[in-house]
């Protein structure tokens, strides 16, 4: 049988999202917070971040061979990205619902791209497509110590006299 502490870790499932430069700098960063918030997910690493062409080429990697690469590489690393690691049961597969699909024109009204973009060259937000993305992607825009764990307090009995 598992020991409480492999059955919690077993459940710590993370996805790397990732607020790319337009939504940034369209301001959405709350709106789009807010939404993994209210839904239950955990915030569990932030920061701010400039990448260079080379670091966003890293991210996607996968797309090299496609004709928009060069240029999606370009726009990544042309001004701030707000980089995330959320956590939570299903969070991957679920992260991927709250965002919508790839090209804003096919995301269901009710999801991010749905709600909140026009194109596909500028649908505002990067979510992990599995498990073994979502571990390449924290690893390459997080060092280890910059991932916090932590139980929520709502989570705890409250211990603080009254
Ligand atoms: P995803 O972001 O929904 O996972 P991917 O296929 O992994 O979609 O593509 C990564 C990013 O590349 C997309 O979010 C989008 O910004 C851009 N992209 C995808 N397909 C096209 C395209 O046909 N033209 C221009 N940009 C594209
Ligand atoms: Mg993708």
């Amino acid at each position: 049988m598992l020991q409480d502490q492999e059955v919690h870790a077993a459940q710590m499932e993370r996805t790397f999202i990732a607020i790319k430069p337009d939504g940034v700098q369209r301001g959405l960063i709350s709106e789009i917070i807010a939404r993994f918030e209210r839904k239950g997910f955990k915030l569990v690493a932030i920061k701010l971040v400039i990448p260079t062409k080379s670091f966003a080429q890293k991210h996607y990697h996968d797309l090299k061979e496609r004709p928009f690469f060069d240029g999606l590489c370009d726009f990544l690393s042309s001004g701030p990205v707000l980089a995330m690691v959320w956590e939570g049961e299903g969070v991957i597969k679920y992260g991927r619902k709250l965002i919508g699909a790839t090209d804003p024109q096919k995301s269901e009204p009710g999801t991010i791209r749905g709600d909140l973009a026009v194109v596909v060259g500028r649908n505002i937000i990067h979510g992990s497509d599995g498990p073994e993305t979502a571990k390449d992607e924290i690893n390459l825009w997080f060092k280890p110590e910059e991932l916090t764990s932590y139980t929520s307090n709502q989570e705890k009995p409250d211990s603080t006299p009254h």
